[in-house]
Parts: structure tokens; C-alpha cells; sequence
């Protein structure tokens, strides 16, 4: 499989190998690699360009090290597809995942004046803040934190945010949730986030900002996320 006489980089077809193997299905997350002496061995090819191999799929999130075990296949990344304003609960019910809540805040608080600029409401007026861990086959992948004016979605409680809040909006409250704008940037996990997603302090996160807004305009919530760079990837489909 591992072809010496063309121009492609033995590591880089290492890479590939292993790669494929996972996206078939033929290796699955927490099977163990070969050593790398043993991979070279079998290979006929020299260890640092198998480590070479390893370590760039280590780095990429394809597998993981742990110390004194061994190299190991890693959780694979959920794939979000950015197209279609979606809740977490629709992303992982299309996936066949069981999506989940864990709420660690639910409150109303007056709005600062960037929330409230935001949400298009009075400084200080009432809006709900919560906060929760979002799961996904019971595995935390974001912490999120809404907020919502209180005044226009009515009769939040904690039961309703446990499950889903756009099927609450839409299906009881009759609003129709329309369109969003949404940045992404990549950051490092706080004390918080580290605690709440079981990541390292300074594990890499990707930070989302959603605004959502109703039919007619109105802002309907400022959403802040983070989710677990380790699992989460996002795709977005163009076209020109
Ligand atoms: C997603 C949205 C979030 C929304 C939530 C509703 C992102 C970055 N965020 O997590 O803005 O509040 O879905 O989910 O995608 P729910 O209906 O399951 O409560």
C-alpha cells in the first residue's frame, strides 16, 4: 500500500492510508495504532517518517497519544454544514444523534447596553440569560449562552430550555424565526469552559456570536458559543 517509487511523500501517504481507514470505518475511535517501530517494521520504512506521519494526524485531531499507552484513533469531528438557519436540537436529530441540555444558569437580568443594543431593547430591561451545556449522545460539544428579551418571548422556563427553545419560539409561541448572522473565530478554553466541555484549560475552541432575528426584523436572541475544536467542525457550501 505504502508505494516507494512515486513523487508523493511516504508520510504524507501514511497519512492517507490511516485517513481512509477511519473514514471507512475500518479503524473506529479508541482502536489502537501499531507502535511506531512496528508500523515501520511492517512498512519497510524509516520511524521518523512514520512519527512524522502520527504526529500531523495527531495535530489534525485523527488520533491521539497517551503517554505509556500508545497512539490511539480519536473521536471523529461532528461535521456542521452551514447552510439553513438550524438549532442545535435539528443538527444533532438529522445526524442520528440524541441531542441533550445541561442548564447551569437560567436568569433574568437587566440588559447592558451592548445587549441591549443588540436585542434591540430598552438599557436595563428585563432579558433571560442562559446558559447551557449542549450534548450530543450525552457528550458535551458547546456551552451556550442566550439572551432573549423577556418581554418578547413570554414563559421561558427551565423545562423549555432543558429541551428546545426554537420549537418552543415557533411551535408555542407562533414567531417565525427567520434569519441570523453568525461569526466564528478560534480561541483558547477559559476556566469555564474547560470545566463545563471536560477540555483542557487552553484546549483550542471555536467561538461562535449568533444574532437571529424574526420575520419582521426583530432581534430575537444574541447567542455566545463555544464549541470543543476537537469535535466540531463546520462546512460551508458555495456557490459561484
Ligand atoms: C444553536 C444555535 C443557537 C440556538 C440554539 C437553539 C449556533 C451557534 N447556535 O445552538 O443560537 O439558540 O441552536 O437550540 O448554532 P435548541 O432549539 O435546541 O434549544
Amino acid at each position: 500500500m505504502i508505494k516507494k517509487n512515486v513523487p508523493i511523500p511516504i508520510y504524507y501517504q501514511i497519512i492517507e492510508l490511516i485517513q481512509e481507514q477511519i473514514e471507512k470505518g475500518e479503524l473506529k475511535p479508541g482502536d489502537s495504532l501499531p507502535s511506531e517501530r512496528e508500523f515501520a517494521e511492517k512498512y519497510q520504512i524509516s520511524r521518523m517518517t512514520v512519527r512524522q506521519a502520527f504526529t500531523q494526524l495527531v495535530n489534525n485531531g485523527y488520533l491521539h497519544r497517551l503517554q505509556g499507552k500508545g497512539t490511539f484513533v480519536a473521536e471523529q469531528k461532528i461535521e456542521q454544514t452551514l447552510h439553513g438557519l438550524t438549532s442545535f436540537t435539528e443538527d444533532m436529530k438529522a445526524r442520528g444523534m440524541k441531542p441533550g441540555s445541561q442548564l447551569i444558569h437560567f436568569e433574568i437580568i437587566p440588559a447592558t447596553s451592548q445587549i441591549a443594543r443588540q436585542l434591540a431593547i430598552k438599557e436595563y430591561g428585563p432579558v433571560y440569560e442562559i446558559k447551557r451545556i449542549r450534548l450530543a449522545d450525552d457528550v458535551p460539544m458547546a456551552l451556550e449562552t442566550n439572551y432573549i428579551s423577556a418581554n418578547l418571548i413570554k414563559g421561558l422556563t427551565e423545562q423549555i430550555v432543558n429541551q428546545s427553545l426554537y420549537a418552543y419560539i415557533e411551535n408555542q409561541l407562533n414567531f417565525r424565526i427567520d434569519h441570523a448572522s453568525q461569526v466564528i473565530e478560534s480561541s483558547v478554553a477559559n476556566q469555564m469552559e474547560s470545566q463545563h466541555l471536560n477540555i483542557q484549560k487552553g484546549a483550542p475552541v471555536m467561538r461562535i456570536q449568533r444574532n437571529t432575528f424574526l420575520q419582521n426584523g426583530t432581534p430575537v436572541e444574541l447567542v455566545k458559543s463555544s464549541y470543543r475544536a476537537d469535535r466540531y467542525k463546520f462546512m460551508i457550501q458555495m456557490k459561484r
